[in-house]
């Protein structure tokens, strides 16, 4: 029986001709190379030839077959330059004259510090939530047992848009969202951008971050809310810290409590980043009231929880040793450079 590759390899040119990216070349070479291509087939029927025959017949199906794979090799590399080409064709043309020596870019501080937080949450089983800067005043502060007049929202001058809405001043802001969206039992945490018309010092900005927490269930106590707090800070530093704790009055809690850390700046001592106190407030809490689980479609009777409101540009501020809270807005990457290795 002789072995004839011509009509094999004319075929192959055809379909060959035809192939326009690696994937129908991929095709092509199992159909003729695969286990049960064309060469594999021609290869089985030697079995029915002996001899020098047999041999002339090895022969030719492996020219055949070195044919083939060199011509598919030519083919990925045409197919890989027309793909280059097509790339340099639409590519937006750029300025050749560029410096090539530009530096290359770092994370803000506090996406770092964010990103530690949230992996220490998340570690602890909660979940990490997004919510929007602009909100309405039920959100910001009617759900929050802060009704209108109320003298707590003093203390959060805000900026107000034409339409009624507000930038939020803090990120409780998202409580009963997160409570209406998820119901009980429910851990969260959610960070956020938060804005205040305030005097900025060396610790007070307009826009500052902080990254609220809440954890609800049946029998949460201040017990739960203190091995987090406490879990949360020992992960972020790496070290010892002194914190306190202290009542803090927030109308959406009860009790409240003022979680201050000890200057890392001063250690302790007083300078201008903890306006010479030797503390600084970093994360108020305290048990959710029931007013607010109850605004959240949460049974007070049945669940208790707790929530903070972590001070995360302070946190950055202790974590990285920032003597001024506004360097972190400032856009000076030489400055902000400093604090995270680039
Ligand atoms: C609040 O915003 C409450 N929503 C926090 C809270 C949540 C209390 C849940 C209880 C339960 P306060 O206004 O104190 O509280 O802000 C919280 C933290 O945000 C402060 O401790 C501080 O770390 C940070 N912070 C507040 N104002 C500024 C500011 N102007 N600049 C930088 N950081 C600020």
């Amino acid at each position: 029986m002789a072995i004839n590759t011509e009509e094999l390899r004319k075929k192959f040119e055809e379909r060959l001709s035809q192939i326009r990216n690696t994937v129908e070349a991929e095709g092509l070479r199992v159909e003729y190379l695969g286990k049960k291509g064309y060469v594999s087939a021609l290869l089985a029927d030697l079995k029915n030839i002996t001899g020098e025959e047999k041999k002339n017949a090895g022969q030719i199906i492996n020219d055949a077959k070195q044919f083939i794979e060199k011509r598919l090799a030519e083919k990925q590399t045409e197919i890989a330059a027309a793909e280059e080409q097509r790339l340099i064709d639409s590519a937006e043309r750029y300025d050749p004259s560029l410096p090539t020596d530009l530096q290359l870019g770092s994370y803000h501080p506090i996406t770092l510090i964010q990103r530690r937080v949230e992996d220490i949450f998340s570690s602890m089983g909660f979940i990490v939530e997004n919510y929007s800067e602009i909100v309405d005043d039920y959100h910001c502060f009617e759900a929050l047992n802060i009704p209108k007049h109320h003298p707590a929202r003093d203390m959060q001058d805000t900026f107000y848009l034409d339409n009624g809405q507000l930038l939020k001043t803090h990120t409780s802001a998202a409580q009963n969202y997160i409570m209406e969206k998820y119901g009980a039992p429910v851990r969260a945490i959610f960070p956020g951008r938060c804005f205040r018309n305030e005097s900025t010092d060396a610790c007070h900005e307009n826009t500052f971050f902080q990254l609220e927490g809440i954890m609800i269930d049946e029998d949460i106590s201040i017990s739960n809310l203190i091995y987090f707090m406490k879990t949360m800070l020992s992960e972020v530093f790496e070290q010892d810290i002194t914190v306190r704790l202290r009542p803090g009055f927030f109308p959406f809690v009860e009790p409240g409590f003022e979680l201050d850390i000890s200057c890392t700046i001063c250690h302790g001592k007083g300078c201008p980043s903890c306006k010479n106190s030797g503390w600084l407030e970093l994360c108020p809490c305290g048990m959710i009231h029931p007013n607010v689980l109850k605004y959240g479609g949460i049974d007070p009777e049945k669940y208790t929880g707790f929530a903070f409101g972590l001070g995360l540009t302070r946190l950055a501020m202790m974590k990285y040793g920032i003597k001024d809270i506004r360097m972190l807005n400032s856009g000076n990457l030489k400055a902000l450079s400093q604090f995270t290795g680039r």
